[in-house]
């Protein structure tokens, strides 16, 4: 499957990323009633960057990890230091839309034991990052799109290679893996908008093999 569809060429600067668009729209009513049941268990926050920093992004997350930050760094965490208790399981809805869309991507038995779930509001943004807290970087990262549309931006594997600004909408799924999944990559500032069934918020569902 290519990038885009089969509307624009493959784009070879980005091997390694396949863009699954509305992929996740058939599960949409069944994700939406998963995730409110993770949120009431582990509720979204603003985490602290080691700089001391709020974070503009509201998360929280479902699996047997779950990616957190504070003062002391980056990390994988099994308790959710908020309720100190072990994160909401990841809901079957949510492993089987991951599995399937890994599986289109080329990655047969993806076995996610993370998904981060961030929450955008209009302004709320994510800078360049390389995601590089997972020990095994054969896997890849798959990440899905809900709400309000964004632009995602793929960078290089450099912090200051040019980067590719990519709309990212409702239902979109990304698979990420081989030469791609160290490229820097970011959300831009979220647009005022709003969609139908979430209002004027994007969620992104994470699912990672971190551990
Ligand atoms: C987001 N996503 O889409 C932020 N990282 O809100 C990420 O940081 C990300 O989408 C690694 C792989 C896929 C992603
Ligand atoms: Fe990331």
């Amino acid at each position: 499957m290519d990038l885009f569809g089969n509307t624009t060429p493959i784009d070879t600067a980005l091997a390694g990323v396949s863009l699954l668009k509305g992929f996740a729209l058939k599960d949409e009513a069944a994700l939406l009633a998963d995730l409110a049941s993770v949120i009431t268990q582990a509720p979204f926050r603003h985490m602290i960057t080691p700089n001391g920093f709020a974070m503009s992004v509201a998360m929280s997350n479902c699996g047997a990890l779950g990616w957190v930050t504070d003062r002391q760094g980056y990390r994988y965490a099994n308790l959710d230091p908020l309720t100190q208790k072990p994160w909401p399981s990841i809901p079957a809805s949510f492993l089987a839309l991951s599995q399937a869309a890994a599986l289109v991507a080329g990655y047969a038995d993806f076995t996610p034991d993370a998904c981060l779930v961030n929450r955008y509001q209009t302004g709320a943004r994510m800078g360049l990052h390389q995601d590089k807290n997972e020990r095994d970087f054969t896997q890849p990262i798959v990440s899905v799109s809900l709400g309000v549309p964004a632009t995602f931006q793929f960078g290089g594997l450099k912090r200051t290679d040019k980067a590719l600004n990519v709309p990212l909408y409702h239902g979109d799924v990304v698979v990420w893996g081989g030469e791609a999944r160290l490229r820097y990559h970011g959300i831009l500032p979220l647009k005022a908008s709003t969609h139908p069934a979430l209002g004027d918020v994007r969620i992104n569902l994470t699912f990672r093999k971190a551990g």
